[in-house]
């Protein structure tokens, strides 16, 4: 490991020094305040010292090429038992697994074990303590570091078009089985003929699965809305000819499981994806996250613009979204967080993403 001491007037600007130098991967080792220059101990200024740590990449050849000397020295005991205790705490450290990282003031190491509890990659816990060391001086309330990652957090996600603004005429749901592709789409209708007074449309090309077809003719009863069914793209055609007098057209489709790439082929078979049309991915927060990056990897090269993630209400964190939205750079269209239709239904933006990832780090107390 390099490490190196670095100085500034301020936490921010000593930050940037290491980051400039060392990169992303630097590891804070300590930081104080000191005094510095002045004439006879008098005017000294305060500077901020931190030390840092990087790990330069030692290629493999070398790392083999350490001389073979004896780490333990035979007739020293005292010695090699500190030695051996060195080692031990070293291994418990490793072993730990957790990214607590002892260099942090206590506050920031319990924001690093928040996170992470929450199930936020590692990554993305460690560049936002960093823009917060970076950016602020260093909090000393729970209440401020709160507010701080909350902060950060709706920045990070800002960058990602979140939302949704029914600027197109057709929406298409896409996802895995049993994830609430109809119920959604339910909701999405209710909050169109409810509160902007349009006049909706269904098409399903879900020919698959026994009740399907009668599950969303019940939702569009209620709403008195017209369905069509499509078993090819003929049909979806003719269905979308058929809906010219509606505001806003909604189609559903089957779930299949759509970690095997054959089951997209055949979605292309039906759905139109040249179409002007908001094409959403509907997924489960209580779903694996490597099976949700499976799923959305396999509809990457398809112009799927959002995602729509569903049962916020099972699920304790909202973490492996936004692990999705920042890895894959696609932002949430909608939350769903419950079976009523159409109630159970929000808007995502960055900020309450954040402040509903934050809201188990209380002010008070510790977690
Ligand atoms: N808890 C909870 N349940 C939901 C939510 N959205 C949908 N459900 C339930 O999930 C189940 C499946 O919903 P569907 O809408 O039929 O799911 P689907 O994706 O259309 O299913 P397939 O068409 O069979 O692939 C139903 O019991 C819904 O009530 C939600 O936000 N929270
Ligand atoms: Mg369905």
């Amino acid at each position: 490991m390099r490490i190196k001491k670095f100085h500034g007037v301020s936490m921010p600007e000593v930050m940037k020094k290491v980051r400039s130098e060392f990169g992303t991967e630097a590891v804070i080792l300590s930081s104080k305040v000191i005094k510095n220059g002045g004439f006879l101990g008098l005017f000294k200024k305060e500077m901020t010292e931190v030390v840092a740590g990087m790990d330069p990449d030692v290629p493999v050849e070398r790392k083999k090429a350490i001389p073979s000397e004896p780490l333990l020295d035979k007739g020293n005991n005292r010695e090699n038992q500190k030695i051996l205790d060195e080692i031990t705490q070293l291994k418990a450290i490793i072993q730990d697994g957790s990214t607590r990282n002892p260099a942090l003031s206590p506050l920031m190491q319990e924001l690093e074990q928040y996170l992470s509890r929450q199930g936020l990659q590692k990554p993305y816990v460690q560049s936002l303590v960093s823009s917060i060391l970076e950016k602020y001086e260093p909090p000393n309330k729970r209440g401020d570091v709160k507010r701080m990652a909350v902060e950060e957090l709706t920045d990070m996600l800002r960058q990602i078009p979140s939302g949704h603004t029914f600027q197109k005429r057709y929406i298409h749901l896409f996802g895995p089985t049993g994830v609430g592709k109809t119920t959604t789409l339910a909701k999405l209708a209710g909050d169109a003929v409810l509160n902007k007074g349009w006049k909706v449309g269904f098409i399903t090309t879900d020919t698959y699965r026994i009740g399907a077809v009668e599950q969303l003719k019940t939702y569009a009863g209620i709403l008195n809305a017209p369905v069509e069914v499509a078993y090819n793209m003929e049909d979806y055609r003719l269905a979308k000819e058929k809906l010219t007098d509606v505001d806003l057209v909604l189609i559903d489709t089957a779930g299949r499981n759509y970690r095997n790439r054959a089951f997209i082929e055949e979605l292309q078979k039906v759905i139109d994806f040249e179409e002007q049309a908001d094409h959403f991915l509907v997924l489960s927060l209580t779903s694996k996250y490597a099976d949700m990056q499976a799923v959305y990897d396999n509809f990457s090269f398809l112009p799927v613009e959002k995602i729509i993630f569903t049962k916020e209400d099972e699920t304790s964190t909202l973490a492996d979204a936004v692990n999705l939205i920042l890895e894959k750079k696609r932002g949430p269209a909608y939350i769903t967080n419950g079976q009523d239709v159409p109630d159970d239904i929000q808007s995502m933006s960055p900020g309450k993403i954040a402040v509903q990832l934050m809201k188990g780090y209380t002010d008070e107390g510790s977690g």
